[in-house]
């Protein structure tokens, strides 16, 4: 265990050199993540939320603790082979490590040097607790086993081992490898200032097309209701970032290229900052999503219309006779998303993002610039922390999750969710308000429905719309009886189409059904 510990901790303070994200537990955590199944991957999502990332180092860990222990035992008996054994788990972060879609070969040195450094400790603390030579007629030899075959048992028992050496080893190894933690720790952190530091000098530019005035009436102001704007403290976070990417904006770099560029352009931050801003409210939502689930926000972004910039780069679309039907965004941790070219230039706000509501972008949501697509769920535009544009066709390439089976085009659906009364609630007859969003992001939502216990369907107050890129709060006061009731709600959106009835799950292009709650009036 000591030796294990050891590992991780110099991995740690070589990693703060490296990279942090090629740290052991990170590496080995983010080979995980690339390899899940879907159905894992959902229901991840589904029990722990945004803890999954938590839940998943933790098992890490304690996998790494067992391990820990039989190499331990193993190494009382065979000391070569338990060494040799460590060094075989230092492979196994190396290769995790440098096969991730960012990887570079220098991100296997905290897993090789960590294994090193802890291979050699381990040789020594199961030396410590091998039997001293006996000074007695009956042991012809020093018992300390070395590993060679045959001679390794501890013979003689427990009594004959250097119990003062061994404790001291043991604990100068343990304290030594904190203390690289440590540093490896304050190291990173330092590392990290400077991101910070570059995020606290900036000031975003007043939009030069603002947002258009949020109308009076757009948040109903229900109790219990999601509050109209999502505030960034509280926005979900879908990422498979282990370590949450610090991009220093003084030294980001955009660069658009690929098919059909006539002229690739590379961009800093400053010059994105220089050029025409637009300020636009939209909802974004995530395909994990299930109906009625958490991992929906609105906010009031900042940035540049990416349909200015590519068509500055000469991109056509396809219905012009362009020849990259795919947009592929790259993030600085290896992140491939695919957006259709067609609908980044079908005129709506589809943006390079550097703002969120009044601030630079938070370092969870995409710091310093991200790409954000009215319409399209996260996962085929939302780009965190990125760093390259790709023109390029469907037929050419794969983003990310399309390699793990989910589609490579996917339109936010038509869906509503009731926020109050919530499930199990049990309110007092008479007037219960019940109330919740609705969402068709860039068609609209013009019409919400409620009905108790498959009944009639209720027209709901809808509350002002603010545009049709966002969602709509909705209220329906019900005259509440007594007893167990189901209540259900369905929206219709700008087209006219009602969201459908028929139950489907997130993959592979996200959620569909109605949102019901049950409670329970008394
Ligand atoms: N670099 C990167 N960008 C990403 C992702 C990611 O894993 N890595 N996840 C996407 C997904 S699935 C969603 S739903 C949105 C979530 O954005 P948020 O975390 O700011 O809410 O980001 C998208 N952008
Ligand atoms: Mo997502």
């Amino acid at each position: 265990m000591i030796a294990a510990f050891c590992a991780l901790c110099v991995g740690e303070l070589v990693a703060a050199v490296v990279r942090p994200e090629a740290g052991p537990v990170t590496a080995v955590g983010s080979a995980v993540v690339d390899r899940t199944p879907p159905a894992v991957k959902e229901f991840a999502v589904r029990n722990f939320g945004t803890d999954d990332k938590l839940v998943l180092r933790l098992g890490i860990l304690v996998l790494l603790a067992l391990f820990a222990l039989a190499v331990g035992v193993l190494a009382l008996r065979h000391r070569r082979v338990g060494a040799s054994a460590v060094l075989v788990f230092g492979l196994v972060g190396a290769v995790a490590a440098v096969g991730r879609p960012e990887g570079v070969p220098a991100d296997a040195l905290p897993s090789v040097v960590g294994a090193v450094v802890a291979a050699g400790v381990l040789y020594l603390l199961a030396g410590r607790l091998a039997p001293a030579p006996v000074p007695s007629p009956a042991a012809g030899e020093t018992a300390a086993g070395d590993g060679a075959p045959g001679d390794g048992a501890p013979r003689g028992g427990a009594a004959g081992f250097d119990r003062r050496g061994f404790v001291i080893a043991a604990t100068s190894a343990a304290a030594a490898s904190a203390g690289a933690g440590y540093a490896g720790r304050r190291l990173a952190a330092s590392v990290q200032a400077g991101a910070s530091a570059s995020r606290a000098e900036i000031t975003l530019p007043v939009a030069g097309s603002p947002a258009p005035a949020v109308p009076s009436g757009t948040d109903l102001g229900v109790r219990g209701v999601s509050s109209y704007f999502t505030p960034n403290g509280s926005f979900y976070r879908v990422d498979t970032a282990l370590v949450v990417p610090r991009v220093d904006a003084g030294r980001w770099r955009l660069r658009i290229h690929g098919k059909g560029v006539t002229r690739p352009l590379t961009l800093g931050y400053h010059d994105l900052l220089r050029r025409p801003t637009v300020e636009r409210d939209i909802t974004l939502a995530c395909v994990s999503n299930e109906v009625g689930g958490p991992y929906i926000g609105n906010a009031r972004w900042v940035g540049v219309r990416l349909a200015d910039l590519l068509r500055e780069a000469g991109v056509k679309a396809p219905s012009e006779g362009g020849p990259a039907d795919q947009l592929v965004s790259r993030s600085v941790d290896g992140m491939t998303l695919g957006t259709p070219v067609e609908t980044v230039l079908d005129g709506r706000d589809a943006m390079l993002a550097l703002g969120m509501n009044g601030e630079p972008l938070p370092f969870e949501h995409g710091f310093p610039v991200r790409m954000l697509v009215p319409g399209l769920y996260g996962y085929v535009s939302a780009c965190k922390w990125i760093e390259e544009i790709e023109l390029t066709t469907f037929d050419a390439y794969d983003a990310y999750w399309v390699k793990r089976s989910w589609a490579p085009e996917a339109p936010i659906k038509t869906e509503s969710r009731i926020d109050t009364p919530r499930p199990f609630a049990s309110p007092k007859p008479g007037t219960v308000p019940v109330g919740g969003v609705a969402w068709a992001q860039h068609r609209g939502i013009s019409r919400v429905e409620v009905r108790v216990d498959g009944g009639d369907w209720h027209t709901a107050r809808l509350g002002a719309e603010d545009g049709r890129d966002t969602w709509r709060q909705w209220v329906w006061e019900w005259p509440a009886t007594s007893g167990h009731h189901t209540l259900e709600v369905r929206a219709t959106d700008g087209t006219g189409a009602t969201q459908t009835a028929d139950r489907t799950g997130t993959v592979p292009d996200g959620a569909t059904g109605w949102h019901s709650v049950v409670v329970d009036v008394s």
